[in-house]
């Protein structure tokens, strides 16, 4: 089964100023993250807007990021549609252009009301990328899903062969842990809130995915650092500063500000797509100000 390790950024999507993909950037931003010591890369997910994508800019987003990685951290696409159709065309693609893993979110817009039916979606949609490593990708703050996570990890282990872990998206730790205890090492459960890393990691998690690992990893590395150490006050410490990014972020239209401060980093990832909105010029250079006082 796969493992993941460490952090895994959930990577931006570049564009240019007119909301089209300028995937010449994909090699400079994948460059940057192996850099700042990022793990693994979880390309066209929620932060790299992939349902603001076209099936075809899909494709070729995830065929960038697979050329520009060549192979040195493990890779996920995120294949996820309301079309199931499509998540597998996207799965069966993702598979053949090299992809390492393949994760999906449950349709969104019609729900999966029961286990038995979205564990038929799941097993749909993993089928399609039969000798490809598959983890779900739950995130019910997204997708409205009311499934309890923990039975369906349960049954998604018995019926689909291929469904070795689990992206958990949500803040509930008791849940997280439960379900690293019914995977059982037979999954691989890896968390998704980066202002609660160092509760995860009192968890047992050894993997996360998120956003803010685009722009502040060596941050989070610190916290797994301190952790390991067992020197849990500056653990603590490192934690805060990622809470007060996160909390200066959300003051803004948060990805868009995250693809701005990119931007200022020297690594230019354009817009974002509507609905989400860009940042004004009057907000661009208080971004600017504020990201100076947190030291970042
Ligand atoms: C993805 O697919 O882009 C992710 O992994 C998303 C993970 C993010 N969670 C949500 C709900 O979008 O990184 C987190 C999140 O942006 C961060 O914790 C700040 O709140």
């Amino acid at each position: 089964t796969a493992r993941l390790n460490g952090l895994i950024a959930a990577t931006y999507t570049p564009m240019n100023t007119d909301g089209d993909l300028e995937l010449a950037q994909v090699a400079p931003l994948v460059e940057r993250l192996l850099d700042d010591g990022v793990q693994g890369l979880y390309v066209c997910g929620s932060t790299g807007e992939g349902m603001s994508l076209s099936t075809a800019e899909r494709k070729a987003t995830t065929e960038a990021f697979i050329t520009a990685n060549a192979g040195r951290v493990p890779l996920i696409v995120q294949v996820g549609h309301n079309s199931l159709a499509d998540a597998r065309d996207l799965a069966q693609h993702a598979a053949q252009a090299g992809a390492d893993i393949v994760s999906a979110t449950c349709p969104s817009y019609f729900k999966a009301n029961d286990i038995p039916t979205l564990v038929e979606c799941i097993a749909d949609i993993a089928a399609a990328a039969p000798n490809t490593p598959f983890y779900y990708y739950h995130i019910p703050g997204m997708t409205g899903s009311t499934i309890d996570i923990v039975r369906l990890l349960e049954a998604g282990i018995e019926q689909v062969p291929n469904l070795v872990g689990l992206k958990y998206t949500d803040t509930k730790l008791f849940e997280f842990q439960a379900c690293q205890a019914v995977a059982d090492g037979k999954l691989d459960i890896v968390f998704g809130c980066d202002e609660m890393l160092l509760g995860a990691l009192a968890t047992g998690a050894t993997a996360a995915i998120g956003s803010t690992y685009n722009v502040i990893a060596p941050i989070y590395l610190r916290i797994i650092e301190a952790f390991v150490k067992n020197d849990l006050t500056a653990a603590r410490e490192e934690q805060m500063r990622s809470i007060e990014f996160i909390r200066l972020m959300n003051t803004y239209p948060f990805h868009s500000g995250i693809k701005e401060m990119l931007r200022l980093q020297g690594v230019p990832m354009g817009r974002c797509r509507l609905p989400q909105q860009q940042l004004t010029s009057e907000q661009c250079s208080t971004l600017k100000q504020d990201l100076q006082d947190l030291g970042l």
